[in-house]
């Protein structure tokens, strides 16, 4: 007789996650199941199926080489019915447990479905916290409750004193809390960063690549060359990597962009922390580490934990403290569709094909790319929020809609009117040519404001700019870019609208 089956989704692969932390191999069963409806759910990149799917299957012969029972269902198997619910349903038949134990899912979406089964489940159904963040939700509600707005800042250094990372007693290590204003550095011409790390696909991972270009060949993204860690001993090695190699460095080129250099110094572990494999706490703690032996200086280090133990968290806790309502704001009434070059990487504009182009080859793009270029033309653009969260949810993969959501929502498009961040990242040509070389190689010129050579992003910027006067010019970190426009004559603000018109409805009818 069963007494527990333990239903564990595919972004939950810790062996400490708290659906299995009192696991009874004697009596229990651990459920995991392959589904259509969630790789479908929207249509995600073949290599983010392809990691979860083997990241999966290797957690479940870990739990089995521990004894564990694990009851997997493979997308294949002739009776899957291809959605979390089917899957449970039939599992219950064929254990007829006495309780179901899972971890709250990293989706809202998801969480109704949990909490529907629990009406319609003939054993109760327990829904534990997922202990694996650095603040729970109760802990952020109870830091957010009273605030207008949330700042990350605000909470990055309640997060340091709380946990202790980077303390010299009640002081911020090295003096300051932040040390940003040291790591704006572009990358010197001849600077060649360090040769990334690949894992190569062993027999579990070929024939899920097999399987993802049978059923999902139609899905953005090239399937191979296919590099993902997708065990802890992988995850950890590329920690180990990026602590060693690139760390140090990570502070002084966070914002730099380079033509075929899609990782540089990031850590690119997102896709592993984000499915579990490896912890926040774990990889704060390791970087620590590496600034205390002195491998890594004080601006890299504070640097990589703000994002991991700040930004991370931080967005996070937001999610659920916001949703559902959250995803419904639209403060900047953006109603554009989506560009069909995000999905082909088609277009003159050199910084987008870029950036597409590493996205579709790796299902990775770094923050910079992915905040101040892909995310950038969105804003300018009034892309319909709904349409470019779509895109960023399914090609990324490390994305997850606690995390995909707040960033695309708040910092990308200011759909939240400002809960998340304090203006909108709004940035013209010159910022890309400043932190990249992709201009360089491009049908453009960022130094021209109007005509067919311009910048697109130029007359885009003050476009926006216009567009948004009466939600963004009392904004007080808005100021300086509104001074501008206000001294600019109302014929050159006729002249930047229209041939920002004109370029948005060749967009709509796909001349561009
Ligand atoms: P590094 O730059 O090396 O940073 C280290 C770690 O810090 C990351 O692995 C990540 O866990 C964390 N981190 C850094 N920035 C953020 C952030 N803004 N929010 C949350 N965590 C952060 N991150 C995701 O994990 N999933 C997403 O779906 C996702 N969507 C994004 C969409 C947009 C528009 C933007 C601007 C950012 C998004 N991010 C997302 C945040 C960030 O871009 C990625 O975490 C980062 O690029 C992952 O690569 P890395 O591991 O090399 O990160
Ligand atoms: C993203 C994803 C995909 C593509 N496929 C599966 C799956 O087949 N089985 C599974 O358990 N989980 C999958 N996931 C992750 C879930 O969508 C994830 O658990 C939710 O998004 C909640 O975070
Ligand atoms: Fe991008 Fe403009 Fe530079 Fe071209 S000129 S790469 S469009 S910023």
């Amino acid at each position: 007789m069963v007494r527990t089956l333990r239903f564990v989704l595919g972004d939950q692969l810790t062996r400490s996650v708290s659906s299995l932390s009192d696991i009874n191999p004697a009596s229990d069963v651990v459920l995991m199941v392959e589904v259509a409806a969630e790789a479908t759910s929207v249509r995600h990149h073949k290599q983010k199926i392809a990691f979860l799917f083997s990241g999966m299957r290797h957690f479940a012969e870990t739990l089995r080489r521990e004894g564990i029972e694990v009851d997997y269902v493979t997308l294949d198997d002739a009776a899957n019915t291809q959605s979390f619910g089917g899957e449970l349903a039939r599992a219950m038949m064929r254990h007829g447990p006495e309780t179901v134990v899972m971890t709250e899912p990293g989706e809202w979406r998801v969480l109704q479905m949990m909490q529907d089964w629990r009406e319609t489940l003939p054993v109760p159904l327990h829904i534990r916290e997922d202990d694996r963040f650095l603040c729970s939700r109760a802990a952020f509600s109870q830091w957010a409750a009273g605030r207008k707005q949330y700042r990350m800042e605000f909470f990055y250094r309640d997060m340091r004193k709380k946990t202790g990372f980077l303390m010299a007693g009640d002081a911020p290590e090295g003096g300051q809390w932040n040390f940003d204003p040291e790591n704006r550095k572009a990358l010197p011409r001849d600077h060649r960063p360090p040769v990334r790390q690949r894992f190569e696909p062993d027999a579990i991972t070929r024939e899920v690549l097999a399987l993802v270009a049978s059923r999902f060949g139609d899905h953005f993204g090239d399937l191979e060359p296919f590099g993902w860690a997708v065990t802890r001993a992988g995850a950890l090695e590329a920690l180990e990597h990026f602590i060693m190699d690139c760390l140090p460095m990570f502070g002084d080129f966070q914002d730099a962009m380079k033509t075929g250099q899609d990782f540089l110094y990031h850590a690119a572990i997102s896709p592993y922390l984000n499915a579990g494999l490896l912890t926040a706490h774990e990889v704060c703690a390791r970087a620590e580490a590496a600034y205390r032996a002195g491998h890594a200086p004080i601006n890299a280090v504070e640097g990589f934990i703000r994002q991991v133990l700040g930004w991370r968290e931080f967005v996070r806790g937001l999610y659920w403290h916001e949703m559902p309502e959250y995803a419904e704001t639209n403060h900047l009434d953006a109603t554009r569709p989506l560009p069909w070059f995000y999905w082909s990487g088609e277009t003159e504009m050199a910084c987008m094909r870029e950036c597409i182009r590493a996205t579709r080859q790796h299902a990775y793009a770094h923050h910079i790319q992915r905040l101040m270029v892909t995310g950038n033309f969105a804003l300018l653009a009034g892309i319909a929020p709904r349409e470019i969260e779509e895109w960023y949810l399914a090609v990324y993969a490390d994305a997850y809609e606690w995390v995909e959501l707040p960033n695309v929502h708040g910092m990308v498009m200011h759909a939240d009117g400002g809960l998340l961040g304090s203006k909108p990242y709004a940035a013209s040509g010159a910022y890309i040519n400043r932190m990249s070389d992709y201009c360089a190689g491009c049908a453009y010129d960022p130094s021209i404001k109007l005509g067919p050579k311009a910048c697109p992003f130029n007359y885009l910027y003050w476009n926006f700019l216009i567009e948004n006067e009466t939600k963004l010019a009392r904004n007080p970190r808005m100021a300086m870019p509104y001074r501008t426009l206000k001294a600019m004559d109302e014929t050159r603000r006729n002249e930047i609208h229209s041939e920002a018109q004109s370029f948005l409805d060749n967009l709509a009818n796909k001349l561009i």
